[in-house]
């Protein structure tokens, strides 16, 4: 009897190695895991700028005995979440400029510098209520960005309000409320599931009768594909326009630095529904890209106008194109 279950306790230990072995094994790797537009990035990337860098990789494109630079320029780019469009008409641009000895590194910043445009800040109204709608898939990093935009207003002595919108995830009205808290903001909300338009339109009223410089208004993450979501968020707009006599100030749409070229997709079908005026580019932290922003500049002239680089309630900055491009090259 001991040895039949011996027998039985080591069968079923080695079919478990054997399963673990098999699941590891198929697990992907970082390499598997790259986008297939980066064949021989590898093989170009040297160790004279940090890993992720376009700088290090736009260096291997011109390196030594390379006749034709251009190809391997675009898919590094490309490889950064440029987007190919975008990329198509970096290396245009950049080509049409280079000479034999020339940085190209300089060259390609020179252009990138360019389609970022002026850095543009929030554009909020003095003397009266300014109402900014906050949009974006799920966990882009909305309602942190809220916080922390509600952190820094109240920091520079504006009185701010916080709408509850996201009246579908379960928690997500605690969430709003401990930031709101935490900066001091007034919160509206409403019980889960109520309407996330009728939250909105009580939160103009509540903002307006406290006196409130701005309104921010969270909603519920959703996928930009899903036409009645996105009908939904045009109707909170609408009730934001009815109840204040006006769209909101700013739209922003969160986007996750680290979603790649998803960004420029996620962007379209936002801006078609409730043209949005800018994003809040956030975990900026967390990856050595954010190329996308570049072709949602270039494609749909949507500029960013806040990065978001942890979870910090200080870790919200506006935008710097300086900086950005200069992270964007170097690491
Ligand atoms: N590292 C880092 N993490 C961030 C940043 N912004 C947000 N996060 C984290 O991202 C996660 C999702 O953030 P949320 O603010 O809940 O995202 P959301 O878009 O409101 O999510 P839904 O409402 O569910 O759609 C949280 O763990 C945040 O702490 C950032 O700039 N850097
Ligand atoms: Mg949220």
């Amino acid at each position: 009897m001991g040895i039949v279950v011996a027998i039985v306790v080591v069968g079923l230990v080695v079919v478990g190695l054997v399963a673990a072995w098999v699941i590891s094994s198929r697990r992907p790797t970082a390499e598997s895991r790259r986008p297939p537009t980066t064949p021989g990035l590898r093989t170009h990337t040297t160790t004279r700028a940090p890993a992720g860098g376009l700088g290090a990789r736009i260096r291997g494109a011109f390196g030594a005995g390379r006749q034709d630079p251009w190809p391997e320029l675009e898919r590094v780019l490309i490889a950064a979440d440029v987007g190919p469009a975008t990329s198509d008409r970096i290396v245009r641009d950049v080509r049409g400029r280079y000479a034999v000895g020339d940085d190209p590194i300089a060259l390609v910043g020179q252009e990138i510098r360019a389609i970022l445009g002026d850095s543009e800040v929030l554009d909020l109204p003095a003397d009266r209520l300014g109402i900014v709608l906050i949009v974006g898939v799920n966990g882009s990093g909305k309602t942190t960005t809220i916080g922390k935009l509600a952190s820094r207003l109240a920091g520079e002595g504006k009185r701010v309000s916080l709408a509850g919108s996201d009246t579908f995830r379960a928690a997500a009205s605690e969430q709003l409320g401990a930031w709101a808290e935490r900066s001091g903001a007034h919160l509206v909300s409403q019980e889960r599931g109520a309407d996330p338009g009728s939250v909105a339109f009580d939160a103009v009223q509540a903002a307006r009768a406290r006196s409130s410089d701005v309104l921010i208004v969270d909603t519920a993450g959703r996928l930009h594909t899903k036409q009645p979501l996105m009908e939904e968020l045009k109707k909170v707009r609408r009730v934001i326009e009815k109840a204040a006599g006006a769209p909101p100030d700013e739209t922003l749409l969160v986007l996750d630095a680290t979603t790649g070229q998803n960004g420029i997709a996620q962007a379209r079908a936002f801006t078609e529904a409730v043209e949005v005026t800018g994003l809040a580019l956030t975990k900026l932290d967390g990856t050595a890209k954010g190329g996308v922003v570049l072709a949602v500049r270039d494609q749909l002239g949507v500029p960013v106008k806040l990065v978001g680089t942890g979870e910090g309630a200080g870790d919200l900055e506006p935008f710097d194109a300086e900086a950005f491009v200069a992270r964007l090259i170097g690491g």
